[in-house]
């Protein structure tokens, strides 16, 4: 249960909020808050009220998990109307962060005050909704129009050195003590006689061109988002309206938005990803040191995981068969980190000390003997494999952690191969590893529990994603995705064009369609996939001989300039290639298609019946944990669209029995390929959502 504590010291006013772990404004901290500042009002041995966040930060918001609830007043909206109220002064004093409900709080505040590198943001847009307390109102009248739509519309916080320069911050505190700051910026006020200082009384602020200017903007940008948009409507009416009727209209947008699908499916992304982490299996269980990386193999993929260990300061030693190839990997190592320098996210004198002191790039294993963990990402072949983790169990001191890269081999098989199975552990990273935020953690028969808590924390150290993955072919994510991009190469072969399918998953929100991805993948990627695979074929199976017509014509996608797309030069978005048209039309003419239209509509359902198929069989052989855990991986990996809360989440707010009659019409065509996952069937035959999977 929060708490709103207040006390009155030398007549300054301490209201402290604590409401543990964020000061989120549950409803008994708005109801607190209410009753505290009629107190103040009254009482008359204050003159001035601070407010103060307990702990780590200022409040980060409206308490997230009342969403959804009948709501309880007090509102926020009319708490911070009536903190604004007060006719003695009130002050915001704010560290760490003060997010969403909380800047609110200090906008309805008189002044505003914050320790350095405190950061101060509107971040209710990743949430599918807008500010709704006033933010959208008091905002703008105290910063203008362009610097509140950029706050609001990304949801971007600020620093508090920056808020000084442009008005929403009057006041930057000394020292690490929120409580003696604020106490000394009150005194100073007291000694001003500075007033109340409602926002509310500034004037309207203009509404110039910033408004259009977002407007065009955003919707060039927001794919498919509704919130953003609609923040710049309610930005828009401040600048027309009284302050209450502009309220007014922020708060039936914000109600508006509260009840879509994309709050949702946001608010569903955003207890997921902290809810991977939460595994029984490692719950009070201490994770083992880490300090000292090791990577063999130097290639891209090795390269990238190197580059993200030294940029969060992990020393890293990595080995390759040769000094030329060790010469190469440092060579791509210091290409990331000048990217990184480029893009404003690493010094230059960072880097060269990251270059100077905590890499190492070696042809030696004796390299590794001091690392506490080390991550393998050779070629990907099952005896190159074990030749590696015979060497690494040979050269690691005792409580080393082995860890494998691999995309799809078996994980117990290497484990097996070395004297130590319990320490053997997959580190399934995404290219480009410096980049992507997902990990997949795939835990073998024999992994220690020890060790599956280490992955986590290096992931969380790595600024990663962790999701517990289990062994098979593919793991979660490429598992799932070896099933609907087969049912996109059956679509291209009952009549969709490959632009067709690209076009109609771009508008559902993905960040890519799935020949974009193969020409940003490389053509031979697929192919080598399919050849793998080749001797587990069924005779059913159907054959995408177009996809292998690219591969032996040398397209291999964006690196040949030529794949699905033609690339020109210097352009890496593609055009259609009527001569790829040519060639699937010869691959239906010798499977003896004749050619089909499909709509938009059919092309995605037909996709995302596969995806959520196959999502079900994962979670039904405990591959995936829970079907958030499939929903991350596809939000951190695959681009799915966050607002849609992942497929598991698009699946429940679709109707699971809407999804398997889909399945099961299609397997009226071929019931070879959909065949409906037994979990689906289940949950739609007792009436249930995957969420109800969650909670366990
Ligand atoms: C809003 O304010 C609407 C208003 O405009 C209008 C209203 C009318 N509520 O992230 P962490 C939980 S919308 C409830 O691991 P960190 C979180 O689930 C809100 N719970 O910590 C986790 O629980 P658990 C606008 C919340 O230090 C625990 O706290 N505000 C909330 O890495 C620790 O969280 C935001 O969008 C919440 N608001 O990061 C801010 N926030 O331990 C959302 C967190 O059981 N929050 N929890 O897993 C954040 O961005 C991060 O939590 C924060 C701290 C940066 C604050």
């Amino acid at each position: 249960m929060g708490s709103v504590s207040y006390e009155v010291e030398n007549r300054v006013a301490v209201v402290t909020v604590e409401n543990p772990p964020v000061n989120a404004l549950s409803h008994d901290v708005r109801s607190g808050l209410s009753e505290t500042f009629a107190r103040f009002e009254a009482d008359n041995d204050a003159d001035i009220a601070v407010i103060l966040g307990a702990g780590r930060m200022f409040i980060c918001g409206a308490d997230i998990s009342e969403f959804g609830k009948p709501p309880q007043s007090p509102s926020l909206p009319n708490v911070i109307t009536h903190i604004e109220a007060c006719t003695k002064p009130v002050v915001a004093a704010m560290h760490g962060m003060a997010l969403g409900g909380g800047l609110e709080v200090a906008l309805g505040a008189h002044y505003r005050m914050a320790l350095p590198g405190t950061r101060l943001g509107l971040p209710e847009v990743k949430l599918g909704i807008m500010p709704g307390a006033g933010g959208t109102q008091r905002l703008p009248r105290l910063v203008g129009v362009d610097k509140a739509l950029e706050m609001i519309t990304s949801g971007t916080p600020v620093t508090a050195d920056a808020a000084i320069g442009f008005g929403l911050v009057d006041h930057l505190g000394e020292g690490s003590d929120i409580r003696a700051a604020a106490l000394a910026y009150a005194r100073s006020l007291l000694a001003d006689n500075a007033p109340a200082r409602p926002t509310k009384d500034l004037p309207a602020a203009k509404a110039d061109d910033a408004i259009a200017v977002w407007r065009a903007k955003l919707k060039k940008t927001v794919r498919g988002e509704v919130a953003p948009l609609t923040a710049v409507d309610a930005v828009e009416a401040s600048t027309k309206n009284t302050f209450f009727d502009g309220l007014a209209e922020e708060r039936r947008l914000f109600l508006h938005l509260m009840d879509t699908p994309q709050r949702a499916g946001l608010i569903h992304a955003f207890f997921a990803e902290r809810a991977v982490a939460k595994l029984p299996e490692i719950d009070g269980i201490a994770a083992r040191e880490v300090e000292k990386i090791g990577v063999v193999g130097g290639g891209t993929m090795g390269a990238g995981i190197a580059t993200s260990a030294v940029l969060s300061g992990l020393a890293v030693a990595l080995v390759e068969r040769d000094s030329a190839a060790a010469d190469k990997a440092r060579k791509t190592i210091a290409d990331n980190l000048d990217a990184a320098v480029k893009r404003g996210k690493l010094s230059a004198q960072r880097r060269d000390a990251i270059l100077q002191d905590a890499l190492k790039t070696v042809t030696d294993y004796d390299a590794l003997s001091g690392a506490d963990l080390v991550i393998e990402a050779v070629f990907e072949s099952m005896d190159v494999k074990k030749d590696v983790f015979a060497r690494l169990d040979a050269t690691l001191a005792k409580g080393a952690i082995l860890a494998t890269n691999t995309s799809y081999l078996d994980v117990n098989e290497i484990a097996g191969s070395t004297s130590r199975p319990e320490d053997v552990i997959g580190l399934h990273f995404f290219s480009p590893a410096h980049i992507m935020k997902l990990l997949e953690v795939v835990v073998a028969d024999k992994t220690a529990p020890d060790v599956v808590a280490t992955a986590f924390s290096l992931a969380k150290k790595l600024g990663k994603t962790a999701v517990r993955a289990g062994v098979c072919d593919g793991f979660i994510g490429n598992r799932i995705l070896s099933r609907y991009r087969t049912a996109a190469d059956h679509m291209i072969l009952d009549g969709a064009s490959p632009y067709q399918i690209d076009k109609a998953m771009t508008d559902f929100g993905f960040a890519m369609g799935p020949y974009q991805v193969s020409d940003l993948a490389g053509l031979d990627i697929g192919y080598a996939t399919r050849q793998r695979k080749a001797a587990d074929a069924h005779p059913r199976d159907r054959n995408p001989s177009f996809a292998d017509a690219l591969y032996h014509k040398g397209w291999l996608g964006q690196k040949t300039g030529r794949g699905y797309y033609i690339y020109d030069q210097g352009d890496r978005k593609g055009r259609p290639d009527p001569e790829v048209e040519r060639i699937v039309d010869q691959a239906r003419a010798d499977a003896g298609i004749t050619p089909r239209t499909f709509t938009d509509d059919e092309i995605v359902r037909r996709y995302m019946a596969a995806m959520v198929n196959e999502g079900a069989c994962v979670v039904d052989e405990g591959i995936a944990q829970r079907p958030l855990d499939v929903d991350v991986v596809f939000l951190y990996g695959y681009g799915f669209p966050r607002w849609r809360g992942g497929p598991m989440k698009y699946a429940d707010m679709t109707g699971l029995d809407a999804i398997l009659a889909d399945i099961r019409s299609y397997a009226e065509e071929d019931d070879h390929f959909w065949s409906p996952s037994p979990l689906l069937e289940k949950l739609v035959a007792e009436g249930r959502a995957f969420d109800s999977l969650n909670q366990r």
